[in-house]
């Protein structure tokens, strides 16, 4: 018999309930916590498994439908759920004790005793440890984690006490509050509720099924027919290459500049809702592997060796043609190549080099990408300290390839006998990632209108990785002909070539198309295609009125 004139389904609520709202306080506290002293996040820990597991067909069906904002949602998507998950050991803690009647769990009016929150918590921090963070490879108490295994302990230890205690006061004091078995009103409204639960899901399923199917024939549809043209024409190679004829530029209002100021360049990382900032006092670079002597230098140590600059544009293998996820920046760092030869010789078998950061994210190079002398650990970025959010004390420039392989906040380079595959490549996404010639417009913008007769540029930027622009072409006839753009003088090889064309049109719809050539005589890839998983391609255009 229950002490209580509750049933089993009242214990249920009851301690769901208190489990929800001390769920809410120890998710917020673990928020705060991992701000702050860089303790665990179990929500980053999940959302970095699931986005790293993801199939890659779902993840550009996410890209299309939600874009770069997916990461966020998928967070509090997650928060949500956790806690969810802390309501419902709530619920499962006071049926059981209330069910079986636990001597010193629950004195004679029902309340839970500390001691149960106390063992609740203990129960939620060995699943944690033990099962749920190995299940997110994060190793048996976050020990696989950069952070490390006491850290996440002691810090999990505290959330999982603050829970235990919040929802024994808040279970306790439902019980003091409310009248137990209030019979039928009560029935009643539990059964509206349900029906309100049930439509607003059958409202949600069929909401996403319908933008799916829109999306599908939409988007399937309108690249067919926009690209098959210009596929038709395409000669993928030009010889003679053209000769890059770089001539007095005008700056037009609305292109790009040609160095991206720091506030304003993009910021990529796997991490949904906070990056890590790195300590440069404590911090250390390890250089060890498959080399003969290993060894390990502090932030001044590194920051004493011999650097060059190098201006270099950086773009995500996310960005879909025409796309914002690029920049350009004049960045100083160290050669590799001297940072590994300050590690002695290469044992026999070196084939890669990985790069491994404090946020649990890894890459990995070829070894004869690494020995380029372009390949550099960068610790500063237009002249400046490197920014936090793009990877103080140190990060990785690799030119020719995507962002993904320009590890930021680097705390270890190690060489490997093996074809290691980093964080993103297990998931499917292009290893060696080169990048994909693109071109952009950036103005005229898509769907405004221009005064007819009145002179205006056509201008944008355009990108080969390491292989220069020779050309820039743009149609207003859906690629039936091209005209060569100007060309302003790029800062390095490694960087984009801002573009202009003189415009004066007639009043009329225009749609206009850029291509790129690169200095091999390479020419822009015309099909279509989605980032993943190698980078897009295609041609970006916009279309106006001129009235
Ligand atoms: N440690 C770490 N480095 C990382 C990432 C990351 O998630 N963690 N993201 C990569 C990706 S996908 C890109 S596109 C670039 C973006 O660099 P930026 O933020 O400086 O533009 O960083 C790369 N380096
Ligand atoms: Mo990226």
């Amino acid at each position: 018999m229950n002490i209580t004139p509750y049933t089993r389904r009242d214990h249920f609520r009851l301690g769901f309930q208190a489990g929800l709202g001390a769920g809410i306080c120890a998710t917020i506290l673990m928020l705060v916590l991992s701000q702050t002293l860089g303790s665990i996040s179990l929500a980053e820990a999940l959302g970095s498994t699931i986005a790293q597991s993801m199939p890659l067909s779902l993840f550009e069906y996410l890209h299309r439908t939600i874009g770069g904002d997916a990461k966020h949602y998928l967070f509090y998507i997650i928060l949500v759920g956790q806690c969810l998950v802390f309501a419902l050991f709530g619920g499962l803690c006071t049926l059981l004790v209330q069910s079986i009647n636990l001597p010193k769990a629950q004195d004679q009016r029902g309340r839970l005793t500390i001691l149960t929150g106390l063992l609740l918590a203990a129960l939620l921090w060995l699943l944690t440890g033990l099962v749920f963070l190995p299940l997110t490879q994060a190793g048996i108490f976050g020990s696989e984690l950069t952070i490390g295994a006491n850290n996440t302990m002691i810090s999990l230890a505290v959330v999982g006490i603050v829970f235990g205690l919040i929802y024994i006061f808040l279970q306790n004091w439902l019980i003091e509050h409310e009248a137990p078995n209030k019979p039928d009103p009560q029935a009643a409204q539990t059964a509206s509720r349900r029906a309100l639960l049930r439509n607003g899901l059958i409202v949600i399923g069929v909401g996403v099924v319908g933008v799916a199917a829109w999306r599908f024939i939409t988007g399937g549809t309108g690249s067919f027919f926009s690209s098959s043209k210009l596929v038709q024409n395409y000669k993928n190679k030009i010889s003679p290459v053209p000769q890059p004829d770089y001539t007095d530029f005008t700056s037009v209002p609305n292109l790009s500049s040609e160095v991206t100021s720091n506030g304003e360049f993009y910021t990529v990382s796997k991490n949904l809702f906070s990056d890590p900032t790195v300590d440069g006092n404590s911090w250390q670079l390890t250089v060890d592997g498959a080399v003969s002597s290993p060894y390990t230098l502090n932030y001044s140590q590194l920051m004493a060796l011999p650097m060059k600059q190098q201006p270099e544009t950086l773009m995500c293998i996310s960005n879909d043609v025409g796309g914002q996820y690029m920049g350009n920046a004049v960045w100083d760092g160290i050669v590799l190549e001297d940072l590994l030869k300050k590690a002695g010789t290469l044992k026999p078998g070196a084939t890669k080099v990985v790069l491994h950061a404090a946020d649990n994210y890894t890459d990995s190079i070829h070894l004869s990408k690494a020995l380029e002398p372009t390949t550099v650990v960068a610790v500063k970025m237009n002249r400046k300290t490197l920014p936090q959010n793009h990877g103080y004390p140190a990060r990785l420039l690799v030119p020719g390839i995507y962002g993904m392989k320009h590890v930021k906040w680097i705390t270890r380079i190690e060489v490997v006998d093996t074809d290691y595959k980093g964080y993103w490549q297990q998931n499917g996404w292009s290893d060696p990632a080169p990048i994909r010639m693109t071109s952009r417009i950036d103005t005229p913008g898509s769907g405004i209108s221009i005064k007819a007769d009145k002179p205006t540029y056509v201008a944008g930027v355009a990108f080969s990785g390491n292989k220069g622009i020779s050309e820039v072409d743009v149609s207003f006839d859906q690629g039936s002909t091209w005209q060569p753009a100007m060309l302003k003088k790029p800062l390095s090889e490694l960087t984009w070539v801002l573009w202009e064309l003189p415009w004066q049109p007639k009043a009329g719809t225009y749609t206009i198309i850029v291509r790129a050539i690169d200095k091999e005589g390479n020419v822009q890839d015309p099909q279509e295609a989605p980032p993943q998983p190698d980078g897009s391609s295609g041609y970006h255009s916009v279309s106006v009125t001129v009235a």
